[in-house]
């Protein structure tokens, strides 16, 4: 055997890696988390491609640094990263920093270890159990099963194979060209990460889409004029009277959707998936009758509501997501509104059959072995397709410890409040044209500049209107003075879309928001 002595290295020296360690967190206290929630700093330090490049000396080397030039290093990237955790920043689904949430990430980073078997990972197995059953509670299942994965898009993914499994059993020995084409439905208003992904699944021949503007209408599913008249009598639908006649809306369509389609294609329609807060518009589809819908043509729901989902804590508004108890699967982001911190996304399924692991396990034999010590149903791992799985459970569960629903609770209707307080002072406004009246905490609009109001009538007001958004984006990230999302949505050009997430926000946020786009919008 060969003479082997440590290496020299901090590992070997525990007065260097304390020192070390010690003097990183307090960067990261001062520099990330203090200034990087301060109003009286920068949301971002926008610096060009190539001059960022230049300033983070990117290249590695043969040669190890100091200690000194590795904190120097830290403090760069904290410096050039923008702070989601900023009251400034409204650019996407997720903002706010929650310190519990926070210490959760950081024990979590520090113990390393992978949830895929309860050997390695006791306390997160078990945590995660725990955290499951809590979300699949507030869904409204007493029982159930679930999974935490890496994205909102992965879950939804998974929810898609499931459903497909479920169906078709023996899909895994028979392989899936002895499959029938299946077809899914989802609403058009799905984001493009969010949607099922027909590319990776290879299942699906056609991925249709209903042609609503803002969510699934489930009389797209609907086939004949006698489930209309249940609906209507159940008080689900209202039908429009024209000249003293009852109009049966979409009924061509319905046909054309469901019957003649699947007809045609020979396709099997299996998963309808609806959505609980779309990423632009925070759009809620109609679960109660959706699911009628599904249940009748034996469909399964799955319910995306990655974004929405963290609603069911709201005694007042999670009415929004009424009938999502009858969903067979959901997926819900608490590193969304919750603010648990990337990234925390669960699939929640009413499935008791062990379904999860029916469906993904490969047994392998190097971790799952079936004859240890302990009940090996702990082992998780079998219930996803990847192997290594962080360990998402902790910083959601030590928050809600410090938070306690009704904490968590207050979150969320203060987020609707704030959302609802910048409409209206949006109104009282000239230059601020909003979308639409929002459902949740996503707040659309237009900005319209001084040379384009009352100019609604010119030919091409809206080409120019559709070029304010990228300009004041612009000069905001450069000035660093906050960060908001725009996007184009079908037809409409380019609108900015405010996500009024975070926990930290107050009025004054908001207002600030309002004169920031006037101060930098009042030479267009
Ligand atoms: N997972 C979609 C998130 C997109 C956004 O933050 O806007």
């Amino acid at each position: 055997m060969a003479d082997s002595e440590a290496l020299p290295s901090l590992a070997g020296d525990p007065v260097a890696v304390e020192a070390l360690l010690r003097a990183v967190f307090g960067v990261v206290v001062d520099e990330a988390i203090q200034k990087g929630t301060s109003v009286s700093q920068k949301v971002c330090e926008w610096k060009e491609p190539e001059e960022l490049k230049q300033l983070l000396d990117l290249e590695l080397r043969s040669q190890g640094e100091s200690q000194k030039q590795i904190l120097e290093r830290c403090r760069a990237v904290i410096r050039y990263s923008v702070k989601t955790g900023h009251p400034r920043f409204f650019n996407q689904l997720f903002s706010g920093l929650d310190p519990h949430a926070l210490a959760g990430r950081i024990i979590t980073e520090s113990l390393n270890t992978s949830q895929y078997t309860y050997e390695i990972a006791p306390v997160f197995v078990l945590m995660e159990e725990e955290v499951l059953r809590k979300l699949r509670a507030l869904v409204g299942w007493s029982s159930g099963d679930g999974i935490f994965c890496p994205g909102g898009s992965i879950s939804n993914m998974y929810a898609v194979n499931l459903a497909r499994y479920q169906r078709y059993p023996d899909c895994k020995q028979r392989g899936l060209r002895t499959l029938p084409p299946l077809a899914l439905f989802t609403s058009k208003e799905v984001g493009k990460r969010h949607r099922p992904n027909p590319g990776l699944l290879i299942l699906i021949s056609s991925h249709v889409t209903t042609p609503s503007r803002r969510e699934l209408r489930f009389w797209d599913l609907a086939p004949t004029v006698s489930e209309w008249s249940r609906l209507m009598r159940e008080g689900k639908w209202s039908p429009r009277i024209w000249r003293g006649r009852l109009v049966w809306p979409r009924l061509r369509l319905t046909f054309h959707f469901f019957e003649t389609f699947i007809l045609d294609s020979g396709a099997v329609p299996f998963l309808v998936s609806a959505t609980s807060g779309t990423t632009v518009l925070g759009a809620f589809d109609p679960l109660e009758a959706i699911a009628d819908v599904c249940q009748r043509h034996g469909l399964w729901l799955h319910v995306d509501a990655a974004w929405g989902g963290s609603v069911l804590l709201s005694q007042t508004h999670r009415h929004l997501l009424d009938g999502i108890q009858r969903a067979d699967s959901v997926a819900w982001n608490p590193h969304k509104l919750l603010a648990a911190g990337l990234q925390c996304s669960a699939l929640l399924l009413q499935d008791t059959s062990n379904l999860l692991k029916r469906c993904h396990g490969s047994q392998a034999s190097y971790l799952f072995q079936q004859d240890k010590f302990y009940d090996v149903a702990l082992d998780t791992g079998d219930k996803v397709v990847q192997c290594g799985r962080r360990v998402d459970c902790l910083k959601l569960w030590l928050m809600w410890k410090a938070q306690g629903d009704q904490g968590l609770e207050r979150r969320i209707d203060q987020a609707f409040v704030l959302a609802r307080y910048l409409v209206e002072e949006m109104k009282k406004r000239e230059g601020f044209e909003l979308v639409m009246e929002p459902e949740f905490v996503n707040v659309c609009f237009w900005f319209v500049p001084p040379s384009l109001r009352g100019k609604q009538e010119s030919p091409d007001y809206h080409e120019r209107l559709s070029k304010v958004a990228p300009v004041l984006k612009e000069r905001m990230v450069k000035e660093g003075s906050m960060m908001i999302g725009y996007q184009p949505h079908g037809t409409r050009g380019n609108f900015f879309r405010v996500v009024v997430a975070n926990s930290a926000l107050t009025c004054a946020d908001m207002d600030f928001l309002l004169n920031e786009l006037e101060r930098l919008g009042q030479d267009l």
